[in-house]
Formats: structure tokens, C-alpha cells, sequence
């Protein structure tokens, strides 16, 4: 790996909000060029300037998180009700250390990085978060993966009394999602614990959630209780819910619409009323680091 940040930013040690910012710009060039070894300084500015962070009041004012209901604002209004303290994590399947972990277990040891990601929902609207996660490979290491797992399959909690989307069964829950191994083994894919260097917002799906970057949003499924290695392809909240709309896959593709609307264009949230749509960028603008893992598939038929 050419480019890791070694400061360790957890719940206790927050970086302050200035130096942060001022490292905003060098970041944005590592993401996704050092962290693959992706060469090429022309690329590296363009990178730069392309990824201005959202700020935190957008990211924590405008989600999707049918746990707490179905509007954008319905979880930063509701989510407070999340209860995170003492959260555990089941790791199951075809591990060599199953068990259910405190977090703080089973993060232990692990690098926290800094990651400006870009975020694109399937609903055509984009934001960039700057995250602070931990490669998730490095918590299946942990895991210990046997040879015999193909996939990861993904659960986020579910606290009925809490919930009032899952009292109004907005969903079937718990929401589900699930990765291919070489996906979610892919130096790109984290498990985020921060945002600006901050514990993540119970909106944002605190106290962990995953992040793909070159997938739709829906793919980085929030709050996980259970992580389990599997060798069949494990069921997605969204495919079974609506199969012909919502694949397993869900590769950002401005190439492939969704049956209701085109995905070639994004809004980015918070550029005001009157910004121009930006298009849409192949894997979400990672198509250098991540198509090596679709050779061969057709994208339109594994969407
Ligand atoms: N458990 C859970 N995870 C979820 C969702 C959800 O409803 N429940 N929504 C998904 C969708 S559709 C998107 S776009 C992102 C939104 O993440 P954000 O609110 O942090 O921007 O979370 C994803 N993860
Ligand atoms: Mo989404």
C-alpha cells in the first residue's frame, strides 16, 4: 500500500476540524491513486479538485435510512433513537474465529484511515464524504476467511422500539446486503467509523457501516451487527425487494438505467437549486482501480 495515514482517528482521539480541512486537498489526491498505485499527477489534480467534501450538515441532513422512515430528513430526525451503546458484532460462516465481538475488539490493532470518497445513490443524487474507516479487508483477516467463502453477507440491527420505519414495516427487515469476496476484500471497500473526524452520525450509520464507493449507495449498508462468510450469494434488502429494479451487483454504471430513470447524470446535493447535473463516472469514478474485477461480465445482464 504506497499511501496509508497512520494517525489513528477513533471516537477519543479526533483530529481538530482545521487541520483536517488543510489536509483536505493533499487527501483528495491520494484517494483512490496512492491507495492502488495509480500513477499519474495530471490525474491526481484533476482528483484534487474534483472531490470538494460535502460539508457535515449536508451529510447528516439529507440520508437514506428506512429504519428511522422514508424521507431525507426522516433520520437525522429520528435516528437519535438508535442505540449504540455496547454494540456487538457477530462474525459467523466460514471463519476461523467466529464469535460475537465487542467493536472495540474487533477493531483493535486496526488503522483508521482517512477516505474522500465520492457517494452516489441509485436515487441519481451524489454527495463526497470524507470518511475515517478501516480497510475491511483487514477486519477479514481478523476473521480469518476460509477457502471454502465466496461472499460476505451484511446485517444492520434492528431495535423495533427504536425503529419506526420497522414498526411500519417500510422494509423487510433487518436490511441485508451482501459483497463478492474479491469486492469486499478490495483496498477501496471500508468499514467506516467517522466522518470529518468525528464518530459517524447515528444518521450515517453509526456506530459502523460499510462503504463501496463504486457501488450505489443502498450497497453500503449501515449500523452491521453480522458479518458472515458464505460460498452462495447472499440476498439484498432492495433486490428483494423490487428484483427487476435493484441487482446484486450495483455498480455505479451511467450505461445501464435503472427501469424508472436514467442514470447518467447525478445532482450533486448542496450545489443549489440552480447547479448544472454532473454525469455520472463508470464504477463511480473508480473504474481504474475496480473493472479489472467485472473482466468478462456483462454488466447490463449483472447489474
Ligand atoms: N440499514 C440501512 N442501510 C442503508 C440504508 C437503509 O435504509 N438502511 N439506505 C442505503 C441507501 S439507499 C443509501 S443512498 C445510503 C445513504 O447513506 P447516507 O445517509 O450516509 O448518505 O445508505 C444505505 N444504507
Ligand atoms: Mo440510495
Amino acid at each position: 500500500m504506497a499511501f496509508r495515514w497512520t494517525n489513528t482517528l477513533t471516537a477519543a482521539d479526533v483530529t481538530p476540524k482545521a487541520a483536517y480541512l488543510n489536509r483536505r486537498q493533499i487527501l483528495a489526491a491520494s484517494v483512490g491513486l496512492g491507495a492502488i498505485g495509480l500513477t499519474g499527477t495530471g490525474a491526481a489534480a484533476q482528483t484534487a479538485e474534483e472531490l470538494e467534501p460535502n460539508t457535515l450538515e449536508e451529510i447528516t441532513s439529507y440520508n437514506n435510512f428506512y429504519e428511522f422512515g422514508t424521507g431525507k430528513e426522516d433520520p437525522k430526525r429520528n435516528a437519535h433513537m438508535l442505540d449504540t451503546t455496547d454494540w456487538k458484532i457477530t462474525v459467523d460462516g466460514m471463519v476461523d474465529n467466529p464469535g460475537e465481538y465487542a467493536l472495540a475488539d474487533l477493531l483493535e490493532g486496526l488503522t483508521v484511515e482517512d477516505r474522500i470518497y465520492r457517494f452516489r445513490c441509485v436515487e441519481a443524487w451524489s454527495m463526497v464524504i470524507p470518511w475515517n474507516g478501516i480497510e475491511f479487508a483487514d477486519i477479514l483477516e481478523k476473521a480469518g476467511v476460509q477457502e471454502t467463502a465466496k461472499y460476505v453477507a451484511f446485517e444492520t440491527a434492528v431495535q423495533p422500539e427504536n425503529m419506526i420505519g420497522v414498526q411500519r414495516g417500510v422494509l423487510d427487515f433487518p436490511y441485508v446486503e451482501g459483497l463478492r469476496l474479491d469486492e469486499a476484500m478490495h483496498p477501496l471497500t471500508i468499514m467506516a467509523t467517522g466522518i470529518y473526524g468525528e464518530p459517524i452520525a447515528n444518521q450515517n450509520g453509526a456506530p459502523i457501516r460499510l462503504v463501496v464507493p463504486w457501488k450505489y449507495g443502498f450497497k453500503s449498508i449501515k449500523s452491521i451487527v453480522r458479518i458472515t462468510l458464505t460460498d452462495v450469494e447472499p440476498p439484498t434488502s432492495w433486490n428483494k425487494s423490487q428484483p427487476s429494479e435493484y441487482g446484486f451487483y450495483s455498480n455505479v454504471n451511467p450505461e445501464v438505467s435503472h427501469p424508472r430513470w436514467s442514470q447518467a447524470s447525478e445532482r450533486r446535493i448542496g450545489g443549489g437549486l440552480f447547479a448544472p447535473r454532473i454525469d455520472t463516472l463508470k464504477f463511480n469514478g473508480y473504474e481504474e482501480e475496480v473493472a479489472s474485477l467485472y473482466d468478462g461480465m456483462d454488466l447490463s445482464v449483472f447489474f
